[in-house]
């Protein structure tokens, strides 16, 4: 029971209860019902700037944003306005419009790698459009992902690592066939010896390697250099597309995204395909997937490679894309932001020393990960070697003084361009309590 709330009048536990009758588990997604870390979801009532109102009318500083797409803070008047404008206009056509194309053009402008780019509607979408044109466009059908990403709930991407690199991945989720999932090895993530085994077994029947650059479904862990280097030299040698999963570091960690964070450490470093989502629709629901010119024109109805959505493009989302992109292209926004989440992470930081707690952090741009260890994780073994009924406390502790953390250990955080200098330190303050009373 949440402390300081009578639970007869919380309105969020009444929601809850209310929620779970009609919506599996009440919710709409799973990380939502708050199971790893116990207690009542937060029902929203509304969302401005920085803060988000809970169904009982308590004001939270929102370090989730939607997972990523609030990347300017809720309300945003310019968001808003292209919103309300877009809406006069038509909600939905099925049918070609022009927004469609300036949002494409002002992706590509930030992404050298991506010639020709396809809207969806969410990044599982993207992600599972992305393997089936790599497959198409190779002719090969096995491809390679890494243990702790997520790339979205497409049936041949739920699955976990196999016995040893010569068998294939095992299902995550009932309902998806063994065979469905025969073709994707699941590899540790960064670890070279793994992956230069798996390109030694099966390099010429691999379709593709799809990695987050910087892994937020584990939190927050970046792939090493070396390690991103040999990814991107066994796809060229073997003929396999390297495929970036950007829809959360995706102008969200940089304005050009993970891969530009990787180009400025590895000179002319490019991925043949990028998955987008998250703030390229600004809340609304558009995802994207990008790459060449020559693998992009073998889908439909120029190829072979079937994809399409009655949604994709829609025009009141790309208004809303497109207006976030305006706004996150300014000089000096991503110099802001980067400062405003690292305020957070060094502020955090020193709140767990002060508490004697073992605590870690990390960030780029718009994107934070924190972990209760001494150490950055570098897989998803390491990320999991977290005291989680201790995480679970801090959790709880940040959310009842209402600062809104992600509900799991292995989620990412984010930091909006409306969170102010006031909002974190309140928040580090906060924090400098609650690990005191983790002790
Ligand atoms: P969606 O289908 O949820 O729009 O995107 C799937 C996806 C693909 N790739 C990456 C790297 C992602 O992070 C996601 C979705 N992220 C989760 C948060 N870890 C969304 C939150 C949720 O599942 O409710």
């Amino acid at each position: 029971m949440t402390p300081g709330i009578d639970s007869t009048n919380d309105r969020n536990l009444a929601l809850f209860e209310r929620a779970k009758k009609t919506i599996p588990g009440g919710v709409n997604s799973p990380v939502r019902a708050f199971k790893a870390v116990g207690g009542t979801p937060r029902f929203v009532q509304r969302a401005q700037g920085a803060y988000f109102w809970d169904a009982n009318g308590k004001q939270h500083t929102d370090y989730i944003g939607s997972w990523g797409p609030m990347i300017l803070g809720h309300g945003h008047p310019a968001v808003l306005q292209a919103v309300q404008k877009a809406m006069q206009d038509g909600f939905s056509f099925g049918a070609p419009t022009e927004r469609e194309v300036e949002l494409a053009e002002a992706i590509i402008a930030q992404m050298p790698s991506i010639d020709m780019i396809r809207l969806v509607s969410s990044g599982t979408e993207a992600a599972m459009s992305a393997i089936r044109l790599a497959r198409g466009a190779t002719g090969r059908s096995k491809f390679i992902k890494f243990e702790g990403c997520y790339h979205g709930h497409a049936d041949a991407l739920l699955v976990k690592a196999g016995s040893g690199l010569a068998t294939f991945g095992n299902p995550t989720s009932a309902g998806v066939p063994p065979e469905v999932v025969a073709h994707t090895l699941v590899l540790e993530y960064n670890n070279l010896a793994q992956l230069e085994a798996a390109f030694a077994l099966h390099g010429p029947e691999l379709a593709c390697l799809m990695i987050e650059p910087i892994a937020g479904n584990m939190n927050f862990v970046r792939a090493s250099l070396p390690f991103m280097i040999r990814c991107r030299e066994l796809c060229t040698q073997h003929g396999a597309l390297l495929i970036f999963d950007e829809v959360m570091t995706g102008f969200r960690v940089a304005l050009g995204g993970a891969q530009s964070v990787y180009a400025q450490l590895i000179p002319g470093f490019k991925p043949d395909m990028t998955a987008l989502g998250k703030v390229i629709g600004g809340g609304m629901p558009l995802a994207a997937f990008g790459g060449s010119r020559s693998v992009m024109e073998q889908l439909a109805p120029l190829g072979p490679v079937y994809q399409a959505g009655t949604l994709s493009g829609n025009p009141v989302a790309t208004a809303c894309g497109l207006a976030t992109l305006r706004e996150i292209s300014k000089p000096g926004f991503f110099e802001a932001l980067s400062a405003r989440t690292q305020q957070l992470t060094h502020g955090l930081q020193e709140a767990a020393q002060a508490a004697g707690q073992p605590f870690c952090a990390d960030s780029q741009g718009g994107m934070f990960g924190f972990f209760l260890l001494d150490a950055l994780p570098q897989n998803y073994p390491a990320v999991m070697q977290t005291d989680s009924p201790r995480f679970n406390r801090f959790f709880h502790g940040m959310l009842q003084r209402g600062h809104y953390f992600a509900p799991a250990l292995y989620e990412a955080g984010f930091v909006s361009a409306a969170h102010t200098e006031h909002d974190v330190a309140e928040t580090v303050a906060a924090a400098r309590t609650v690990f005191s009373e983790l002790n």
